[in-house]
């Protein structure tokens, strides 16, 4: 039975005030492309198969260490934070699957959660191991690393803990571990950067041991933070190298966050590609550091050209091209389910514009040394006002024209704000 949390009358209402002028402008656009001999229908198609995950974290509001600001009726644990990703999904028909990471997301009957989730219309994406902070009553501190770690104990208690994810992640049908570790130093000198990663890659070889069959092992990258001085793996080059060295079931996870600013991060994804390591995204924008603001915020054309990077990929597969997409954000000044819904546009438009690059005429440029024609290729797509092929796709899946108006129409916080309780302050690291 489904329980879904947004009437369908409600959205069937919404979506009847707004299709006409949808469609006066799909039929336009519609008209437009097919004089370039784009079939706008076919653009469409591919799009509604489009999906990408959201992070159960990212159902909270997000804070910085210096302070996290709560609002009324937001979630306090995987039931509610479920509630609240179906409603993502329910209106934006784009993110049928959530992320979870453990111990936040624990809870004591997982197959139970699995037909929790099936009745909010939602399966599980790749499971997140936390070893980057401590739990209470937690036998070994990662104060010294985790993986990484000089003491035996904390790095078999970090292995550990990264099998039982897996465990879980076969209760709720994930197929995927993202491993990700905030192991590093802040001082020169304080560990040896050669025997921390020999360390690493020993521990992590046991946690990729326990791999089941098709499962998949995703090493996240990230520059800095928590570690200010150096970090394990801090670039797609420890990463790449790391995989190589662990085995075909393990791959980098590039997440746009955790680069120098500046960096070409479309040539990264296009390295990976090469190497048939390329396992996953988390989407986010960033202008500093890893700000985790909403996906194409600050640089949505960046996003566009890691999406154009993805279609030479699937157009040039790799053994096991495959990645795995999730948005991983802190939305520290907005309502989650917004932020969550309005990057979920964010991808797919980049997405969707990807998919209009003439490519012919974009290999034929660049074959012939044509700069201008090639860049021109790429511009002339990325220009194009893709919105009404996704308000399309939405209404055709039952989701919502305008997904925040329909959102604020069924006043669902406020629902909530009353039924839920109150969360508690504090710093809300994600
Ligand atoms: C941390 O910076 C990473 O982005 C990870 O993906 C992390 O596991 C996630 O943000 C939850 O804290
Ligand atoms: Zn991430
Ligand atoms: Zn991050």
């Amino acid at each position: 039975i489904s329980t879904l949390p947004i009437s369908t009358e409600l959205i069937a209402e919404h979506n009847a005030a707004l299709m006409a002028s949808v469609d006066e402008d799909y039929d336009a656009l519609g008209r437009k492309l097919s004089r370039t001999g784009v079939d706008i229908d076919v653009v469409k198609n591919k799009v509604a198969e489009f999906t990408v995950a959201v992070p159960s974290w990212g159902a909270g509001r997000g804070g910085t260490r210096f302070a996290k600001f709560p609002i009324p009726g937001e979630p306090t644990n995987i039931h509610e934070k479920l509630e609240d990703c179906a409603v993502i999904n329910q209106l934006s028909q784009a993110t049928p699957r959530v992320s979870p990471h453990f111990p936040w997301d624990k809870v004591d009957d997982y197959s139970a959660l699995r037909e929790e989730a099936a009745s909010l219309g939602l399966g599980f994406d790749a499971v997140n191991s936390n070893t980057f902070q401590d739990q209470l009553g937690q036998a070994h501190s990662y104060s010294t690393g985790s993986l990484s770690s000089t003491d035996a104990a904390t790095r078999a208690q970090a292995v550990e803990h990264n099998i039982e994810c897996i465990e879980i992640g076969q209760k709720l049908g994930s197929t995927d571990l993202t491993v990700w570790v905030g192991d590093g130093t802040n001082f020169p000198g304080q560990q040896d950067l050669g025997r921390s990663l020999d360390r690493y890659l020993d521990s992590a070889a046991e946690v990729y041991a326990a791999l089941p069959g098709t499962w998949r092992m995703l090493l996240e990258h990230k520059m800095f933070e928590p570690a200010f001085y150096s970090s394990v793996i801090s670039d797609w080059g420890s990463s790449i190298l790391a995989a190589q060295s662990l085995g075909d079931k393990c791959k980098c996870l590039v997440d746009l966050g955790h680069h120098a600013p500046n960096v070409n991060i479309e040539q990264i994804v296009a390295r990976l590609h090469r190497f048939g390591k390329l396992g996953g995204f988390h989407f986010n924008d960033s202008k500093y550091g890893d700000d985790d603001l909403d996906s194409g915020s600050i640089n949505p054309h960046q996003l566009f050209l890691v999406f154009n990077e993805l279609i030479e990929a699937e157009l040039h597969p790799r053994e096991g091209f495959n990645p795995a997409y999730m948005i991983d954000q802190s939305h520290n000044v907005t309502d989650p389910i917004e932020s969550m819904m309005a990057s979920a546009d964010a991808i797919l438009t980049a997405y969707t514009k990807a998919i209009l690059v003439d490519r012919q005429g974009l290999t034929a440029a660049q074959e012939a040394n044509d700069t201008m024609l090639a860049f021109q290729a790429l511009r002339s797509a990325y220009k194009t006002d893709t919105s009404p092929i996704l308000a399309k796709v939405r209404q055709e899946k039952g989701g919502a024209i305008d997904m925040i108006q329909a959102y604020r129409t069924s006043k669902y916080r406020e629902r909530k704000s009353q039924a839920r309780k109150p969360v508690g302050l504090g710093s809300g690291i994600v």
